[in-house]
């Protein structure tokens, strides 16, 4: 599977890892090889995205009333599409459908359940502005028979896999299977995804933050003063921290994960009296709580470990501190009180 001169492969990559665990089965391999084809698939559309009626609106709504773009639609059902022959799912979860999807019964059922953000931040594909696929893998506890959504409402810390696709300057796919954490490019020409960003680990401490300030009047009181410090000069810390904000939180994340830094989407009130988060937290926070926990990094929703948190309905939504384990332990101190 090497491609030669090129450096390792994500397929020799999965089965060395495949090699190196006796309890593999070859079923993890098969399912990231199709979640690899799907990414191919879905960089191909982006990027002709300007060239062809591909993105703007399907004229219909997710679960969250927000307006289905072409591009979200074909990214769900590519992976659907690819995901439901490997004969190892039993579910799958997307954020861009109100239900669990089931194995169509012309396919054999596994025991791995797939949850997805197949396109997050696709407002953002009208400005050619980069986007990502958020994928988390879980292992189901009670088969054989019907799943039911009990199943799929696990922990993040039960997750067996977590990573994302980001299709930027170039396309990108990082995932942990719980030891590490690594990047892979892919080739344009080649086709393949090559190891380029090998066990990825975050600074302690970073000198970046990531929020939408638009939503200042809308936190609460702690919050803003977090902020407020972040900006106030001290130079032995490293502040005023520089802002930057892309609006897609793959994006964000990964710059994130790359340079140090901290993410926060906090709890805001604008659109009702209880403060509440905006990300989800199966398809978005869990996940990327995963793989920054196994590259070095922390998550938070400002008071509980994200991975610790028990979903109580599969489209929860949770406030989100991720990034530098410092930078997250301040914001936490912050939101306390302290
Ligand atoms: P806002 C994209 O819609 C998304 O779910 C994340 O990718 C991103 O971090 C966040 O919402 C941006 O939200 O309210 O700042 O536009």
């Amino acid at each position: 599977m090497k491609a030669p001169g090129f450096g390792m492969t994500v397929t020799e990559h999965l089965l060395r890892e495949q090699r190196q665990n006796p309890a593999a089965t070859g079923a993890f391999t098969l399912l990231l090889n199709e979640l690899v084809m799907a990414a191919k698939l879905i960089s191909r559309e982006i990027n002709k995205a300007g060239l062809v009626d591909i993105y703007g609106y399907t004229g219909a709504e997710n679960v969250y009333g927000e307006q289905v773009r072409k591009l979200d639609e074909y990214s769900h059902q590519t992976l659907v599409r690819r995901m439901v022959h490997t004969g190892q799912l039993c579910a799958i979860a997307s954020e861009e459908d109100a239900d669990l999807i089931t194995i169509p019964s012309q396919y054999p059922v596994g025991e791995y359940m797939f949850l997805m953000d197949p396109l997050d931040g696709s407002s953002n594909i009208d400005v050619n502005t980069s986007v990502g696929t958020i994928f988390s893998i879980h292992r189901r506890s009670n088969g054989p028979g019907p799943v039911t959504l009990d199943e799929v409402l696990k922990k993040g810390t039960e997750q067996v896999a977590a990573g994302y696709v980001i299709y930027g300057s170039s396309t990108m796919l990082v995932y942990t299977t719980g030891q590490g954490v690594n990047g892979f490019t892919l080739h344009p020409s080649l086709g393949e995804f090559l190891l380029s960003h090998e066990d990825l680990r975050i600074p302690a401490r970073g000198k970046i933050y990531s929020v939408n300030e638009g939503n200042y009047q809308y936190w609460d009181e702690p919050v803003r003063r977090y902020v407020d410090h972040l900006k106030t000069p001290d130079p032995a810390s490293g502040r005023p921290y520089t802002s930057r904000y892309i609006g897609t939180l793959v994006s964000d994340f990964h710059r994130n994960l790359m340079k140090g830094g901290i993410f926060m989407y906090p709890a805001d009130h604008k659109d009702s009296k209880k403060p509440h988060g905006k990300l989800r937290l199966l398809f978005e926070a869990s996940p990327m709580a995963y793989v920054i926990e196994k590259a070095g990094g922390a998550a938070s929703d400002g008071r509980r470990r994200i991975l610790d948190i028990e979903p109580e309905s599969l489209h929860d939504r949770v406030p989100l501190y991720i990034g530098s384990p410092e930078d997250v332990a301040e914001a936490e101190r912050f939101l306390r009180g302290e």
